[in-house]
């Protein structure tokens, strides 16, 4: 009886880490910033759809991982522009960073090296990765898009990104608590929702061969 348990677990467990993990975070839209650095000042405005971020999104599947960020206009190839993502979990860090048809990503083998890369028409800048650590989704998503910076070239900037949750410093970019963002419409328990599942159909056909 207990052998068939410990088949059941297991099987549960297998099936578990199978599942599709997904994170997804999304920004509010006409929220990019226009920063002038002498006299300092800084002002939304939706003169950059180019640059605003409307979301990013993680998932995992079948040993990918895939990483994208969507803005309300276009995904614009341009020397001054730089659109960056990053997932930052326990076990793993995915991040690229895309500027003009180039994409970089971290090439220390214990982070996400980026595989590929398209541009979904027009404005979904996706790359994927081969899977490294576990392949959850407890971790942190975050996303930037950036017009002359950080590379500055004159006195003015544009930049869009997501909120930064407490204590992360993800990507160099403004620490904010811009209301209106939402978070968390990822999946991470559902994994655990599916193995108590499991074990709940393992007892009752155990029940029933007593
Ligand atoms: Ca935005």
């Amino acid at each position: 009886m207990k052998k068939c348990l410990i088949v059941f677990i297991s099987i549960a467990i297998i099936l578990s880490t199978q599942l599709v993990s997904a994170l997804e975070k999304t920004d509010p839209e006409n929220d990019v910033d226009h920063i002038i650095q002498n006299p300092y000042s800084i002002e939304p405005v939706s003169s950059k759809p180019n640059l605003d971020v409307k979301k990013v999104s993680y998932t995992v599947d079948e040993g990918v991982a895939t990483l994208s960020i969507t803005v309300k206009g276009e995904i614009e190839d341009n020397e001054l522009i730089t659109y960056y993502c990053e997932y930052e979990g326990s076990d793993a860090l995915y991040q690229f960073t895309y500027k003009n048809g180039n994409l970089n990503s971290k090439t220390d083998d214990t982070f996400g090296t980026a595989q590929d890369h398209t541009i979904d028409p027009p404005n979904t800048l996706t790359v994927t990765f081969d899977v490294v650590g576990a392949g959850g989704s407890d971790g942190e998503l975050y996303g930037f898009a950036g017009d002359n910076f950080p590379n500055l070239d004159g006195n003015e900037y544009w930049m869009d990104n997501t909120v930064v949750e407490a204590g992360g410093t993800p990507g160099g970019g403004e620490e904010t608590t811009d209301g209106g963002n939402t978070d968390g419409s990822g999946t991470p328990g559902f994994e655990t929702i599916l193995v108590v599942a499991a074990l709940g159909i393992a007892f009752v056909i155990l029940r029933r061969k007593k």
